[in-house]
């Protein structure tokens, strides 16, 4: 039975009113706006579990969790009662405390290739500094991105983005002086030849490749055989470093991140989203002789107010030590597993043309008669079927990402039963688009 929600998301209807005479475009992140799903956003009253629930009452099965951080499900006990313990100490000291030194090393502990962190608030945050570690480690400018990766809003890297700037069809955004786009270069995803020309070109004047080891801001794209093993290649051979962008990989494709899965170790990492637990926290870092180069041991400057604050450290912390739980990874990938075949089942058997994959607790979703292997691949997939899928899943409690630009996400509270409810509920919305 369709749970008709439209009419009855009255409230949510009257909040996004209230917002737009606020908020730029009602909304405090593009994305969450709807406009690539034609569906004004749905407001949040509270989160549990595996599941959102509205401010008209309704129930979804939430298979975005915040965009990644909450792994270990909404409203964990042992999360809560973490950052009210924290909170009651006081919110922010704007000095050192011990929490952050503990984060620190959880995370390093995972992360071989990480000896010295530098945690700040945003991932990006994370990679505006490790660009610039970068670039004042080599004495160099340039940077190779890759088209439809998405590394936060940063200046230079909004060129050919993923995620809310692809949704919106405007990669380049206004505002980034051309002269900061010149300093990008930009190379297909899962195109080791396309990168080897530019560096044979470039190299001498690239300070780093950035990546997401699996791209997952054009929808769930995993690297091909030897793509991240050349990023690596070339690196070494023109001197520049290699970064990969885990913020959204790290702790959610398994412990530490997608490096321990695939055996390449960049230079440097940028962490997010999971080592907050929901809270604001991200994170850079590398060997020490690299990163002992910010400041204050180094010339490179970087800073936060809030950065290591009590609170967001009990978050992170709590987080990862159930992360870090026996069997934890291998039970969220087989809720992937159950979910991605499940959906792969359901329009396979109305005939709609639907490629997924999945990486421990990210997944992804195109609907395309090909696997998605770069932005192009991405930009060609039924996007307006998609808003469709979308809205169906919506009005049948099921909350999709609003773009089929990006990936989704279950936490290990995402039992059996949460999981069927999506695949019933899709069943009936891809019988809507089927052809
Ligand atoms: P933030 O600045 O939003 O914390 O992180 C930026 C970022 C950096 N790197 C990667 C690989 C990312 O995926 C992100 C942010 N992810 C998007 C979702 N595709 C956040 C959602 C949003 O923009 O509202």
């Amino acid at each position: 039975m369709t749970l008709d929600t439209t009419e009855t998301r009255t409230r949510s209807a009257d909040l996004f009113q209230q917002s737009c005479n606020v908020l730029v475009g009602g909304v405090n992140s593009p994305v969450r706006a709807g406009r690539a799903v034609g569906c004004d956003p749905v407001f949040v009253e509270r989160a549990d579990g595996a599941y959102l629930i509205d401010v008209d009452g309704h129930q979804y099965v939430d298979l975005v969790g915040s965009w990644g951080p909450a792994i270990v499900g909404h409203a964990h006990p042992k999360v809560v009662q973490a950052v009210q313990s924290a909170a009651a100490n006081g919110l922010s000291y704007g000095a050192c405390c011990e929490s952050e030194v503990r984060l620190g090393e959880l995370i390093l502990s995972a992360l071989p290739s990480m000896e010295r962190i530098r945690l700040v608030n945003s991932g990006t945050e994370a990679t505006m500094s490790a660009i610039r570690l970068a670039r004042a480690a080599t004495g160099r400018s340039h940077v190779v991105k890759f088209l439809g990766c998405y590394h936060g809003h940063v200046d230079a890297l909004l060129v050919a983005a993923g995620s809310g700037a692809a949704t919106f069809g405007e990669p380049d955004s206004a505002g980034v002086p051309a002269a900061y786009a010149e300093l990008t270069l930009l190379a297909p995803y899962n195109d080791p030849a396309a990168v080897e020309a530019l560096m044979s070109e470039h190299g001498s004047d690239v300070a780093a490749i950035l990546v997401e080891p699996i791209a997952g801001n054009m929808g769930f794209v995993p690297p091909g055989e030897g793509f991240l093993s050349t990023l690596r290649t070339l690196c070494d051979k023109h001197g520049a470093l290699l970064v990969f962008d885990e913020v959204m990989t790290g702790f959610r494709t398994a412990w530490g991140g997608y490096q321990n899965v695939c055996g390449i170790t960049p230079d440097l990492t940028c962490l997010g989203k999971v080592i907050g637990g929901g809270m604001p926290v991200a994170a850079y870092g590398g060997s020490r002789s690299l990163m002992e180069q910010v400041s204050p041991l180094g010339p490179t400057y970087q800073a936060g107010t809030l950065s290591g604050n009590p609170v967001a450290m009990a978050a992170g912390i709590a987080t990862l030590e159930i992360c870090r739980e026996n069997g934890f990874y291998e039970n969220l990938a087989s809720k992937s597993r159950r979910l991605t075949s499940g959906l792969q089942a359901a329009a396979d058997a109305v005939g709609v043309a639907l490629q997924t994959g999945h990486q421990g607790g990210l997944l992804g979703m195109a609907l395309s008669p090909r696997p998605v292997r770069n932005f192009d691949d991405a930009k060609a997939c039924d996007h307006d079927a998609f808003a469709q899928f979308y809205r169906a899943m919506l009005d049948r409690g099921v909350w999709l990402p609003p773009s089929g630009y990006e990936a989704m996400f279950v936490s290990i509270a995402h039992d059996d039963d949460a999981i069927d409810r999506a695949i019933d509920a899709a069943k009936a919305s891809f019988e809507v688009i089927a052809p």
